[in-house]
């Protein structure tokens, strides 16, 4: 499929590629459309004005005028951390999914100009409180200095990147993660870490691992996906002990990336993916990477180490 005249493998198509995928015609055309939204995120992020708007979402955190204009812009019939409705794409009855997005994560580093992005996981059904190994797909676009595409429909990791004409083309493809890495991204306030986590990060640090942390949570994913290695993680704070990253908006389409690509995510005791969600806000302690190096989170966690 990528040897047609005058195609090599980088020119082709998001629309292309999905439809060689063999999945639904509905998936294909739900996940274009999330990639044409994301054009319009991006122009916002780029030329916006920085000014508050004045509104908080469902948890009580004031939304910066992006996050709004980013959700709108995503929000034709998807369902977001900013929203209290969960919105159903219904192209039609028997082809319907639900999609739990972030329209733009780590929306207060774009005062600093450091890279954000949009995060979604996709359902089939009308129902988003399942496990996340339910989903029939994940994504997340990253706006960085430039703007990439990564998605999964369980058929592997692919990677996309935005041309000048905003088509994403593939740059990527069949992305994995090394069984251990030398990277490490660790979230939240140290002092308030557990004996566990704490033995964890001493472990990494011994064995040379480099902190690579930009407080962004699509940037520092992308990093350890595209490098292959690495372990993120945003552990059980002594004042929170489900840590600060949702399960449906945040964890769940990232640790299906990461499994996909033969990495793990867990909370410290079972897969995110295995994790059945009680409240579409829940969220949970993450240890996300390198497999072997997450293994290790969990047994220091568990006293084994
Ligand atoms: P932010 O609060 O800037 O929106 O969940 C949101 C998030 O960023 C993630 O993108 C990021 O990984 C994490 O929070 C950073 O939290 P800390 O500042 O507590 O490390």
């Amino acid at each position: 499929m990528y040897s047609q005249p005058g195609k090599t493998k980088f020119q082709v198509d998001l629309r292309q590629h999905l439809r060689d995928q063999n999945i639904s015609g509905n998936l294909v055309h739900l996940i274009c459309e999330i990639a044409e939204a994301s054009k319009y995120v991006i122009n916002a992020v780029r030329t916006g004005d920085l000014g508050v708007a004045g509104t908080s979402n469902l948890y009580g955190e004031e939304q910066l005028a992006l996050d709004v204009l980013s959700d709108r812009i995503m929000r034709c019939n998807i369902a977001s951390e900013e929203m209290e409705e969960i919105f159903q794409v219904t192209s039609n009855p028997q082809g319907m999914f639900s999609v739990a997005y972030d329209p733009l994560d780590g929306s207060s580093l774009v005062d600093v100009n450091l890279a954000v992005g949009t995060i979604v996981g996709i359902y089939q059904g009308n129902d988003l409180l399942q496990p996340g190994r339910k989903m029939v797909g994940s994504m997340y676009i990253l706006y960085g200095p430039r703007v990439s595409l990564v998605y999964s429909v369980g058929k592997g990791v692919y990677e996309f990147t935005m041309n000048q004409l905003m088509e994403y083309t593939l740059t990527r493809e069949n992305i994995q993660m090394q069984p251990s890495g030398d990277i490490y991204s660790p979230g939240g306030l140290r002092k308030k870490y557990s004996e566990g986590n704490e033995k964890f990060i001493r472990y990494l640090e011994a064995k040379g691992s480099k902190l690579r942390y930009s407080g962004g949570f699509v940037p520092d994913i992308n990093q350890i996906l595209m490098k292959g290695k690495g372990v993120f993680m945003y552990p059980a704070l002594s004042d929170a002990a489900n840590g600060k990253l949702r399960l449906l908006f945040e964890l769940n389409p990232m640790a299906f990336l990461i499994e996909q690509a033969g990495g793990m995510a867990t909370n410290g005791e079972i897969p995110i993916l295995d994790i059945l969600p009680e409240g579409l806000d829940q969220r949970a302690p993450v240890y996300i990477g390198c497999r072997n190096d997450v293994e290790k989170a969990a047994e220091f966690l568990n006293g084994m180490d």
